[in-house]
């Protein structure tokens, strides 16, 4: 008798190598879109940089999370932030550099990287549903100090596709932790930026060397692609 059960796996046409993912074990984890890293005023402009060198990364994101929420795949979003009393952040990360505003003074979005506050907020083009996960969390990688891994286990996850920003912090952090905890992390290039265009390009090269040292890199078409096929 011939098998008529229709598979639930496609090949996504990435770097180092084509990898095949199970698509009901696989979750979209899109990294820190925060207004406080993507506007003016924000955390990443106290720190110096050109907060408009992160635009680019949204609509690629915007066209895989649409691409999720048609298929039902688990969505989750991730807030970089600490508590309002700051009892979560390290003295060692509050006083560092010489920002204009330190985490926790009052600017233009509220205070800077403060759970609760505007500038805290996941940006509205990609503001989460309401049956989404949101993780907030205290670090740079998603897994220190949060829910994030007893989610993953929750719902049987084994593959992660993954985007956001930046590049070289708070998505390679992530995706190194994923990685040791035996996850396949696929990284969406043109869903990545980084206020430093060849930090971007650098961080990407990381985890897709020596044969994918921490994962696989592909564009957001080839993600797209590879959905598709998932669902005819
Ligand atoms: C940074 C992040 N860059 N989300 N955070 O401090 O990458």
């Amino acid at each position: 008798m011939l098998n008529s059960a229709k598979s639930t796996k496609s090949v996504i046409s990435a770097e180092p190598e084509p990898i095949t993912l199970d698509w009901p074990a696989t979750a979209l984890l899109i990294i820190d879109m925060q207004r406080d890293f993507l506007e003016p005023g924000g955390f990443g402009e106290t720190l110096g940089n050109d907060v408009s060198q992160l635009a680019g990364a949204v609509k690629p994101i915007g066209a895989v999370l649409t691409a999720a929420r048609d298929t039902g795949m688990l969505v989750i979003h991730t807030r970089e932030g600490h508590l309002p009393d700051l009892s979560d952040a390290p003295p060692a990360k509050v006083e560092r550099g010489a920002p204009s505003l330190r985490i926790g003074d009052p600017g233009p979005m509220g205070r800077i990287l403060i759970r609760g506050e505007a500038g805290h907020d996941i940006i509205p083009e990609l503001y989460p549903l309401d049956s989404e996960i949101v993780i907030d969390k205290p670090g740079k990688g998603a897994f220190y100090a949060t829910e994030l891994g007893d989610v993953l286990e929750k719902y049987g996850i084994e593959n992660l596709l993954v985007c956001g920003v930046t590049t070289e912090v708070c998505v390679n952090t992530t995706v190194r932790e994923a990685n040791d905890r035996g996850y396949r992390c696929v990284v969406i290039s043109d869903g990545c930026a980084s206020y430093f265009p060849e930090f971007h390009e650098m961080g990407l090269k990381m985890i897709k060397a020596q044969g994918g040292i921490f994962g696989w890199v592909a564009s957001s078409a080839g993600v797209l692609e590879a959905m598709k096929v998932s669902t005819t």
